[in-house]
């Protein structure tokens, strides 16, 4: 076979890649290890920066989104013993936050694809990248017991960050910029109405945050250990925990019910440097992963991918390759100011369990000063939103 651009993974990076690719009259085939289903089963990200809906608009992906999603002037901190903070993204940037499931935009990228005659292969095993500095680099996978191979000008990395594309890359060529943190997220989805805003709530006992899908579907994290087992985590022991980590008017205003969905991520930061090798170009978890307290992961996906897109469109119609060639400088600075944001945002709202009383101390302090100055309010809000593109 024979594509344009060869796309690794149909997370929201590649099937969004490959969407705008064909907009554009640019072929690409994207190749993922999972199932369909898999893939849609996923619950993940939920809260879109205003670029990250702007761009939905403008390649025809809005209707849903606007329809179903749910636009926020700014998340509230609740922290314990003190008056609660906005986050006032309105306020200080003019931009609101939507709430809007990684799940929705999923199905909304493959209807797309699917009604446009979009080529998605799923459960390609064993895919390999070959001859990224030939100048005629081709992909191979493996699928009923065949192996097939793709020719094609360029390949994108969209394979998230246990995937194949970014170890393509010599390891001499590449830098790695890694911190994991001492504890995960417990995150559970019921199918009650949530609390109406997006809380990050700092406490004694952890961290906790209330969030949302849709007007019957609320989506709720704890911090926990980093070795917690779900079976020790029924539902009522999370509402019980998760009550006990806001504010009593919170707690009492809580709906609970079952869980539909209950799992633990790891929180860590990772970035790789550069994000392309000869033909390979990586993009969103492939090349980097935040920790989700920024709320910055598929937002930076988006906005690679539109950097990664505006590159391929401009080769393919007039030959430049002077975006392609910036492409992993100008999507690194992106990546770096959101890196620095969750790492911060993380670092002030967890407990970490050897924290010393000056450490807790300056966490404290660095609270307050959002509280009482004004321009720590709007540097956060500016960088919560998202930087412009
Ligand atoms: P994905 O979504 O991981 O997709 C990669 C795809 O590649 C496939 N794959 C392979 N395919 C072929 N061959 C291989 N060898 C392959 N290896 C892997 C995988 O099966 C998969 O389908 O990466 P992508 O597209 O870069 O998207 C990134 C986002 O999914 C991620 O950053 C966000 O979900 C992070 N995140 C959040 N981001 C936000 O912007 N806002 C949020 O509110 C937010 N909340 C979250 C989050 C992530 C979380 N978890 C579970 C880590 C909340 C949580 C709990
Ligand atoms: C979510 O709704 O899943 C969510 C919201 C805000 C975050 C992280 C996750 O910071």
């Amino acid at each position: 076979m024979r594509t344009q651009v060869a796309i690794i993974g149909s997370g929201p990076a590649g099937l969004l890649l490959s969407h705008i690719l064909r907009r554009n009259g640019i072929d690409s085939i994207v190749l993922e290890r999972q199932t369909r289903a898999h893939v849609l089963e996923r619950i993940r990200a939920g809260l879109l920066e205003a670029g990250t809906v702007a761009l939905l608009r403008e390649v025809g992906l809005g209707a849903r989104m606007d329809r179903e999603g749910h636009p926020h002037d700014g998340s509230w901190i609740a922290w314990e013993g003190r008056p609660r903070f906005l986050i006032d993204t309105k306020k200080y940037t003019g931009k609101q936050m939507t709430a809007y499931g990684q799940t929705n935009i999923t199905e909304d990228l493959f209807a797309a694809l699917d009604a446009a005659g979009g080529k998605i292969v799923d459960e390609a095993a064993n895919v390999q990248l070959n001859d990224l500095t030939s100048g005629q680099p081709y992909v191979t996978y493996e699928k009923q017991g065949r192996t097939i191979r793709i020719d094609c000008d360029y390949v994108a990395g969209c394979d998230g960050s246990h995937g194949v594309s970014r170890f393509a890359i010599p390891a001499a060529m590449l830098k790695t910029y890694e911190k994991s943190y001492p504890f995960g997220w417990l995150g559970i989805m019921s199918q009650t109405p949530p609390y109406p805003d997006i809380c990050y709530c700092y406490h004694s006992r952890g961290f906790a945050l209330a969030s949302q899908r849709n007007p019957m579907l609320s989506r709720y994290y704890i911090q926990c250990d980093v070795d917690a087992k779900l079976e020790d985590w029924p539902d009522d022991r999370f509402w019980q925990e998760f009550k006990a980590r806001c504010p009593q008017e919170m707690a009492d205003s809580i709906v609970t019910g079952p869980s539909i969905e209950k799992s633990i991520a790891p929180l860590r930061s990772f970035v790789a440097e550069p994000m392309r090798y000869g033909a390979l170009l990586l993009a969103g978890d492939a090349a980097h992963v935040v920790p989700p307290t920024g709320a910055k992961g598929l937002n930076l996906a988006v906005s690679d991918v539109f950097y990664l897109s505006r590159a391929l469109i401009e080769f393919y119609r007039t030959g430049n390759t002077h975006y392609l060639d910036s492409y992993s400088d100008t999507a690194l600075r992106r990546v770096w100011s959101a890196a620095r944001m969750s790492w911060w945002l993380t670092m002030l709202l967890h407990r970490f369990a050897d924290e010393t009383p000056f450490e807790e101390k300056m966490r404290l302090n660095q609270f307050d000063h959002l509280l009482t100055s004004e321009r720590a309010a709007a540097a956060l809000a500016e960088q919560y939103v998202g930087l412009p593109y």
